[in-house]
């Protein structure tokens, strides 16, 4: 056995509360090394004599990458506390793992030998709103999206459309513009949508905040913003804001006022300044966002600070009835100041969704205390890398998901915010070089995988664009220049994980094949109900792929063209033509 590779830790992935009873617990060994293991547990205060009661159960192996196997039991420990460790066997030896080290045989006469998981308090049970399960997110870029009131618009503002967008040109997109198009938006069928800033502020993008308390006069006022909300929650649509808390904007009022009154503004200790006269040339001497002298950070451990922010947060919940913050920037502000935001915000309302921008791994800040999920970037790097670059093949590409998976504890997993591309990365069409049944495929994957997924605007209608800022077009909204056809594939994807449970997010998901070969994949997901079957070519040859389930006699219905049909031999034989996919559901 190699030893080396053999991991696990308590609380976090590797061992968690699923929920006030149930643990699961993880672990990890080298590729293809153990052939079982069994857990070895027992309620530490349960002796008999002077003997402890433990029980045995076989895990499963649940998942693989390019170096480890991953195995996975769920338990239900009667009195919520366990002591427990592995006994790992394959045809050469049977080892003992514990907390302490590797053994031959158990070692039974003392519970301190073993991992521990002291007590399920459901106080620190990982717990996302329910709601966000089922939630098809849209994201909006406000300035771009529609321009419903021209009396707003900036001054010096471009045609719709007649320019490429560029970091300082403007062409009038509002908050009006995205009411009047919201029947749009419930005929695609998204139910809940993020905007990216909308206080005002000094650029087209708006993360340099000027007034966290006001709404851009570019893109309307209060009540219209109060209107909006109203309006998507009549067509059941959640709203979700961007809070720029990690830096303010250069012309924020207390920046301006530090700028003015120097070492004696009562403001200074408000930003990182190393030291007076403030200098902007050639580099700022305060901390900023990246090297952007127009975002000085903000010092969230200043009192005032906190307090100013925190109320903030408060603010657009309490008085227009907000359902989610999304968190720039988030992983560069403290712990303490999270954990008090969401105190702060889920006392107004309980189930705001806590979304943080982080493009890294992220277990610190999924552990219940600070956010609900993240933005799943490492999801979206593998999904381009094998659907749209072609640079990774199936097995590479499952290795890479099931790593992101194997990551963080499933309920976790539920509410990831899967996206495939966002204001800072090119549009996914782009990436494709304009090869549209990649993307469709691309697109078939993000909708029936687990977690929420989320659609940057325009890409359901082809919109195309590099790099930020060109990544920030203007929405096309003449009808015969949109992308119709892949309009409908993403309405139709969209449709299926609203009216079958298990398609969305409420089955558990595997994957079966991934061959490097043929360059094909094969997932399911299952619940108590259904099982569903994906398989989806990702090549530019037809292929004919043997599915590996029993399925003599039952009846198997074709998701995609609504047939049912069964099969008389025991395993189905099926037909992908390049680039195709299947979505077969089997009632149990
Ligand atoms: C401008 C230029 C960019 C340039 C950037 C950095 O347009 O081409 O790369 O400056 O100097 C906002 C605007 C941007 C603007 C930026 C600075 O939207 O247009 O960019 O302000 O003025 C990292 C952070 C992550 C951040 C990204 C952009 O970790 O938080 O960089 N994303 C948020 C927002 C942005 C926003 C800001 C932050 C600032 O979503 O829109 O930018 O408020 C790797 C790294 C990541 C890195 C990621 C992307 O994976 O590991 O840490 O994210 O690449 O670069
Ligand atoms: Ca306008």
């Amino acid at each position: 056995m190699i030893k080396q590779a053999i991991y696990h830790r308590p609380k976090n992935q590797y061992a968690y509360a699923y929920d006030k009873e149930t643990l699961h617990i993880q672990l990890r060994t080298g590729r293809n090394d153990a052939e079982a293991v069994q857990l070895i547990h027992g309620d530490p205060y349960f002796w008999i004599e002077k003997s402890w009661q433990v029980q045995r159960a076989a895990m499963k192996k649940v998942a693989q990458d390019d170096l480890f196997d991953y195995w996975f039991i769920a338990i239900k420990p009667p009195f919520r506390r366990l002591r427990y460790g592995f006994e790992l066997s394959n045809k050469q030896e049977t080892i003992i793992y514990t907390e302490k080290g590797f053994y031959e045989k158990a070692p039974l006469d003392d519970t301190a030998y073993y991992f521990c998981f002291p007590f399920i308090n459901e106080m620190d049970v990982f717990e996302a709103p329910e709601w966000v399960k089922d939630t098809i997110w849209y994201q909006i870029f406000p300035e771009r999206f529609a321009n419903g009131n021209k009396d707003n618009d900036p001054e010096g503002v471009l045609e719709w459309g007649t320019a490429k967008p560029s970091s300082s040109n403007f062409f009038g997109g509002d908050l009006k513009g995205v009411i009047d198009h919201l029947d749009y938006l419930c005929d695609l069928g998204i139910s809940g949508i993020y905007f990216t800033p909308i206080f005002k502020a000094y650029s087209n993008h708006k993360y340099d905040t000027i007034d966290y308390m006001e709404i851009d006069p570019q893109f309307g006022d209060k009540k219209t913003f109060k209107r909006l909300v109203e309006e998507c929650h009549k067509r059941g649509i959640k709203v979700m804001l961007d809070a720029v808390f990690n830096h303010s904007g250069y012309f924020f009022p207390p920046f301006q006022d530090v700028l003015k009154n120097q070492e004696n503004s009562r403001y200074k200790n408000w930003f990182h300044i190393r030291e007076f006269p403030i200098v902007t040339e050639p580099y700022p001497n305060y901390d900023t966002f990246a090297f952007a002298k127009s975002m000085p950070k903000l010092n969230t451990e200043n009192h005032e600070v906190k307090e100013y922010l925190l109320e903030v947060g408060r603010y657009w919940v309490r008085e227009f009835n907000i359902d989610g913050w999304r968190l720039d920037v988030a992983n560069e502000i403290d712990h303490t100041f999270w954990r008090e935001f969401r105190k702060a915000v889920k006392e107004v309302k309980k189930d705001v969704y806590i979304l943080g921008e982080i493009w890294h791994d992220s277990m610190p800040w999924l552990h219940g205390d600070q956010f609900d999920a993240v933005m799943n970037y490492p999801f979206t790097t593998g999904a381009l890398q094998y659907f749209a670059k072609d640079e990774i093949n199936a097995e590479e590409f499952s290795h890479i998901i099931q790593k992101v998976l194997q990551s963080y504890p499933k309920n976790v997993n539920e509410v990831a915010f899967n996206l495939l591309g966002s204001h800072d990365t090119p549009r996914i069409l782009t990436i494709a070089n304009g090869e549209k049944q990649k993307i469709k495929l691309l697109l078939a994957f993000q909708l029936s995988f687990i977690g929420t997924p989320c659609i940057y605007y325009g890409d359901e209608i082809g919109l195309t664009g590099d790099q930020d800022p060109e990544c920030r077009k203007c929405m096309e909204w003449i009808e015969d220049k949109q992308d119709r056809d892949l309009y409908n594939h993403v309405q139709k994807l969209i449709s299926l994980r609203k009216n079958f449970r298990v398609f969305g997010n409420h089955g558990q998901f595997n994957f079966v094949e991934a061959n490097k070969d043929t360059n094909h994949i094969v997932y399911t997901k299952e619940n108590a109900d259904h099982l569903f079957i994906s398989a989806m070519n990702h090549s530019d040859q037809e292929i004919e792929i043997t599915l590996p389930f029993e399925l003599k006699d039952k009846t198997i219905r074709d998701l995609w063209t609504n047939e049912e049909f069964s099969v008389k031999e025991s395993n189905l034989s099926i037909t992908l033509e390049a680039y195709g996919f299947r979505f077969l559901l089997i009632q149990k």
